[in-house]
């Protein structure tokens, strides 16, 4: 009789493990976000089909005030609500807005304070991913900024002309916010940057393009906790400056991108969709010595790449596409295609 009533629960139990098991295979392999390993390249981007909108190009952030060679900043982590997708807006993050923040444009030389103010209910820190700096003001993991508590850091801009960019890196929070917003552009202007003829008048031919794939749940929300993988977490619409579906009006010859993945774990395959080249002029540390065409450019998470896009063999009213794959990136609507300049190598 102990036996009988043995094997009956050993039995039970072995069924019920074979039903879960069955259960998360077949869930597992219908989830496109959180499909395995491969799936940080592979699964898909959904939203191509939705409406286009203009992109949007973040603000540049005015300095609170200027004194011979030192230039003050105030940058504010905070919490905000964002109209991302159609319907429901969004609870997001962002730096002195609702979702992502301003471009930081600095130039090489100078000394830069930034009263970095943390308003959300949780720890953050401010990090400049990229630029050379002394540690003590790198916002590393270690350095955080407690909720409600402000900070004054500063450092002199010594590096070359550069696209980087800002975000959070405290330990243990790092992705899940970025995820709800918190990332923006700082960008290293140079005497070659300001004399080299390359499209450079920003939101007109030179824009800041930063690529993240989010999973919004049905109330139109991140839940990260419910998209996250321990493969690296992805998500299946893409977003382009906080912009579903975007497309810029060209007015000029060439058009300068500053690509820069903001993902968590998703990389790139950026290329233009009818396999004319992308002209990369730049890395993740700055300038090439001469453009190299690129039938495509990968990036993975945090990587920057500066390319100049060629417009003058197309017909006015035509369309380019930037895509990754087989998902839109941006759309170049092409009004006008005279002008402009771009002549390389840097003498
Ligand atoms: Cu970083």
């Amino acid at each position: 009789m102990r036996h009988r009533q043995f094997y009956l629960i050993l039995i039970s139990f072995i069924v019920v493990v074979v039903v879960l098991n069955a259960f998360w295979l077949i869930k597992f392999k219908q989830s496109p976000v959180k499909g395995g390993m491969m799936s940080n390249t592979n699964s898909r981007i959904s939203n191509n089909q939705e409406k286009q909108h203009r992109l949007i190009v973040p603000p540049v952030l005015k300095p609170d005030s200027i004194d011979n060679n030192n230039i003050y900043y105030t940058l504010r982590a905070q919490t905000g609500v964002t109209q991302l997708l159609s319907g429901k807006k969004t609870k997001t993050y962002g730096y002195n807005g609702s979702f992502l923040g301003p471009t930081i444009r600095v130039e090489k030389g100078v000394n830069i304070y930034i009263r970095t103010q943390n308003h959300l209910k949780q720890s953050t820190s401010f990090h400049w991913h990229g630029a050379i700096l002394p540690s003590s003001s790198d916002g590393g993991p270690h350095q955080t900024v407690a909720a409600g508590q402000s900070r004054l850091i500063n450092f002199k801009v010594n590096q070359p002309a550069a696209t980087l960019w800002y975000h959070p890196h405290a330990v243990g929070s790092t992705a899940i916010q970025v995820y709800k917003g918190l990332a923006g552009f700082l960008l290293v202007d140079d005497q070659n940057s300001r004399r080299i003829k390359l499209p450079k008048t920003y939101g007109k031919d030179d824009f800041p393009v930063v690529v993240q794939d989010r999973n919004f749940d049905k109330n139109n929300q991140l839940n990260y906790r419910q998209a996250a993988s321990s493969n690296g977490t992805l998500g299946d619409k893409l977003l382009v400056n906080g912009t579903q579906n975007p497309y810029i009006e060209t007015t000029t010859k060439y058009i300068r991108l500053r690509l820069l993945n903001g993902s968590n774990a998703r990389k790139y395959i950026f290329k233009l969709n009818d396999g004319r080249p992308l002209y990369q002029i730049g890395t993740d540390g700055g300038f090439l010595k001469k453009p190299v065409p690129e039938k495509q450019i990968i990036l993975t998470p945090g990587e920057r790449a500066e390319v100049v896009v060629d417009l003058g063999g197309y017909s006015q009213g035509s369309q380019v596409k930037l895509k990754s794959k087989e998902s839109s990136v941006l759309t170049m609507r092409i009004k006008s295609n005279r002008g402009g300049e771009a002549k390389y190598p840097i003498d």
